[in-house]
């Protein structure tokens, strides 16, 4: 079934957000970015939600920009690519940076162009083993985006990020895991099983204090020892102010398993 291009449902504790354009392989339009960034802020007001796991409808995960909607006859004006990267891909993108919670991308088949660095922008990435990451941009003379020039070289290095930039070719799942791409990759009918027990983990985390190391990590690619290490002040301040963490030294003084609250 292709009707909503996004699906939610709520489980205890968490979000599932589905991308759903199957037959597209859930490639974006301009109806699936609206979706998916509504489906985000939705997830932020829900005080009950703790994380959101992230996944696509059927064989694939996303393969980027639908191209259908870029066709362009002999002669006509292009596109403003700038136009879309500034008003859609660029926002989503640190849209999902900035959620405070985790958010568990479950890559369950290929992912390809900004839906490859998508899935890059989450926090937990696991990816079935049958999946690949292919940072197709070059074969349609585009460079990568969705943040795919910050996230590669920092993820996995500047000689992997200017392979997977210039050659295009798709890199599977496990090398990915080995590269430090993606948290890990597992297989395949194992995929969703893990995602939503890393979800359910989160249900009962000190989830305000995770919010609050996303943020440090997010900082950290761009600071100084001396800034990074100012802003943890600050955040740990923050985090131990939290209901969670007088809950937290509670329970281990107690022996008991904390049980924490999450957003108040
Ligand atoms: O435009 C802007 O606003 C700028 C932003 C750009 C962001 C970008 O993401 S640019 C990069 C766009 N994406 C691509 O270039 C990837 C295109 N797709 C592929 O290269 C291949 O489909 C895959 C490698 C992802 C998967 O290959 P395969 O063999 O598993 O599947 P397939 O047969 O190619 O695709 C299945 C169907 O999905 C097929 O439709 P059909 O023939 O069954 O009716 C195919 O046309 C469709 N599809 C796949 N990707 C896209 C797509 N349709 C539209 N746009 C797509 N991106």
């Amino acid at each position: 079934m292709e009707d909503a291009p996004v699906l939610v449902e709520s489980r205890q504790g968490y979000r599932v957000i589905t991308l759903n354009r199957p037959s597209r392989l859930n490639s974006f339009n301009e109806a699936m970015h609206l979706a998916l960034r509504a489906a985000l802020v939705e997830a932020e007001g829900d005080k009950t939600c703790r994380s959101v796991l992230l996944t696509g409808a059927g064989r694939g995960f996303c393969a980027g920009q639908d191209l259908s909607d870029r066709v362009m006859g002999e002669g006509a004006e292009p596109p403003d690519l700038g136009r879309t990267i500034e008003t859609l891909y660029s926002p989503l993108v640190k849209q999902l940076r900035a959620l405070p919670m985790p958010i568990v991308c479950a890559v369950n088949g290929v992912a390809a162009g900004a839906g490859a660095n998508i899935a890059l922008a989450c926090d937990i990435v696991l990816a079935a083993r049958s999946a690949i990451f292919l940072e197709a941009f070059a074969r349609i003379g585009l460079i990568p985006d969705a943040g795919g020039t910050y996230f590669l070289p920092r993820l996995a290095g500047e000689a992997r990020a200017r392979g997977m930039t210039f050659l295009a070719e798709p890199v599977p799942a496990d090398t990915a895991a080995n590269w430090g791409l993606i948290w890990k990759s597992v297989d395949d009918n194992a995929l969703m099983g893990e995602a939503h027990a890393i979800c359910a983990r989160f249900a009962e985390s000190a989830t305000q204090g995770l919010a609050l190391a996303k943020q440090a990590l997010n900082a950290s690619l761009a600071n100084t020892l001396d800034e990074q290490l100012a802003l943890e002040r600050d955040l740990q301040r923050e985090a131990g102010r939290t209901e969670d963490y007088a809950e937290g030294v509670r329970a281990f003084m107690e022996k008991r398993k904390a049980n924490f609250k999450g957003r108040p």
